[in-house]
């Protein structure tokens, strides 16, 4: 099959990247997103996301006139959608975006296009959901138009790369929509290309995103046993995955972004009696950060004698999801920070890479210096690179607290206590 003209839905994490990447490998594209502000911002030549490299792609794209960005669908060879599925507050999937963009190409759609969904979605979204919509136009899928489901693998920091190099699952209705979608994705993909169905599809995506949640749930875990018997959970796991058979994962303040957290959560309302591993995994991630929180209050209570959280100066070190990246969505950091606002504690936040210096209603320092001059307690809750290169002798000069919380093992280093900074972290027991 070829393609001239695609249209891209959502012009977000995903949606931004793809459709810029097909216009820089010779596709007419059209951009499209309903929130005004988007396109307002990329038709001025802004971003409305961060994201390594992107800038200077979206730049190439536009300016060559081959991606262009409008409010509606039209008529094209091929629709990828790509809008968001976050869950509502009972942890089912909200699928009023999938719905909404899937309507609006109804009047575009003619014989021998193909559409493709890429947002994340609970099985059988593509059969039972698409299917229905679609054939609202009259025609009918499979016959008359080619529909697959093809996850979004790419890992948020390396997007770019990701897209290109990742091996791409595409899984049709059937075998002729299947090879419609290898046809256009291999205008740009080098990684391997595998065709399935497209249920399997999209229990791939959910799979693999649940199987990195239960393992990181399973690391935590390990980390509350260590505390409990006394030993450095890091040591032990560093032990552990020497063994050709391990890898263990990283313990931490939670599970954060828009994806791990929430996906699993996918599986389990389609199948709640037959999840429960996955569901306790989920919740015993969600209650993380309410453990470092108990973790920061005790050793507070040890050390400086406080009975409670109220008024104590906390320098918080990291308000992202994960090192090295801006995004705030469903951070354990930021979650950790307000659990700590909420029980009384006056909050500091520092976070790197954040332009504007505004954490969720958190106080948040220019600097890191300014953070932590006036703290009782500095916590670091975010791996992030200026983080582990901080020395106990700039933290000494920069702060009058020597009690210092790592959740991450950025500081485990025997240098901190000879500074004379008392060290509690993460997984690490009294022995
Ligand atoms: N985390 C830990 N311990 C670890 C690894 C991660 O606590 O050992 C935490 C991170 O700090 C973060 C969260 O888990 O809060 C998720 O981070 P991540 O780097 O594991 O994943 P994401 O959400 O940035 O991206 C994931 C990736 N999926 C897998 O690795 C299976 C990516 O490839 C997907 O494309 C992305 O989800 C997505 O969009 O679904």
């Amino acid at each position: 099959m070829k393609f001239q003209k695609i249209c891209v839905l959502g012009l977000g994490y995903i949606g931004l990247p793809t459709a810029s990447t097909f216009a820089t490998h010779g596709l007419e594209v059209v951009g499209v997103d309903v929130n005004q502000r988007v396109i307002e911002t990329l038709r001025t030549g802004g971003l409305h996301i961060h994201e390594p490299g992107l800038r200077t792609l979206v730049q190439a794209a536009l300016g060559s006139g081959s991606l262009r960005i409008s409010e509606r669908p039209e008529p094209a060879d091929a629709y990828i959608i790509a809008v968001p599925t976050p869950f509502f507050g009972d942890k089912f999937a909200d699928l009023s975006y999938v719905e909404a963009a899937a309507k609006s190409i109804v009047p575009c759609i003619s014989p021998g296009n193909l559409v493709v969904l890429e947002s994340t979605s609970p099985p059988r979204t593509t059969k039972d959901l698409l299917v229905e919509i679609l054939e609202e136009s009259g025609l009918k899928a499979g016959d008359d138009f080619s529909l697959a489901y093809s996850p979004e693998r790419v890992l948020p920091g390396q997007i770019l790369r990701e897209l290109i190099e990742n091996a791409r699952v595409i899984g049709g209705i059937d075998q002729r929509s299947a090879e419609a979608g290898r046809d256009l994705y291999k205008m740009f993909v080098r990684g391997e290309i595998i065709l399935t169905d497209a249920t399997t599809a999209e229990m791939v995506k959910l799979m693999e995103n649940t199987y990195r949640d239960v393992n990181i749930a399973l690391a935590n875990e390990f980390s509350h046993l260590a505390e409990r018997f006394g030993i450095d959970v890091w040591q032990a796991i560093e032990i552990a995955n020497h063994h050709p058979r391990v890898n263990v994962l990283r313990p931490g303040p939670g599970v954060g972004g828009h994806c791990i957290g929430v996906d699993p959560w996918f599986l389990v309302e389609s199948a709640p009696d037959i999840t429960e591993l996955i569901h306790t995994a989920r919740r015993l991630n969600d209650q993380q950060p309410q453990h470092v929180v108990d973790l920061i209050l005790d050793a507070l209570k040890e050390e400086q004698g406080v009975k409670s959280l109220q008024r104590v100066k906390v320098a918080v070190l990291g308000l992202s999801y994960k090192p090295d990246v801006d995004d705030l969505r469903g951070s354990p950091a930021l979650s950790v920070a307000q659990k700590l606002s909420e029980d009384g504690a006056i909050v500091t936040a520092y976070e790197p890479y954040l332009k504007q210096k505004q954490g969720n209603g958190l106080n948040c320092a220019a600097s890191l210096e300014e953070a932590v001059e006036d703290a009782d307690i500095v916590l670091c809750l975010v791996g992030h690179i200026p983080f582990l290169e901080l020395t106990p002798d700039q933290l000494a000069k920069f702060s009058r607290t020597r009690l210092v919380v790592d959740l991450v093992n950025a500081w485990a280093s025997p240098d901190w206590e000879r500074a004379g900074f008392k060290m509690i972290r993460l997984g690490v027991g009294n022995n």
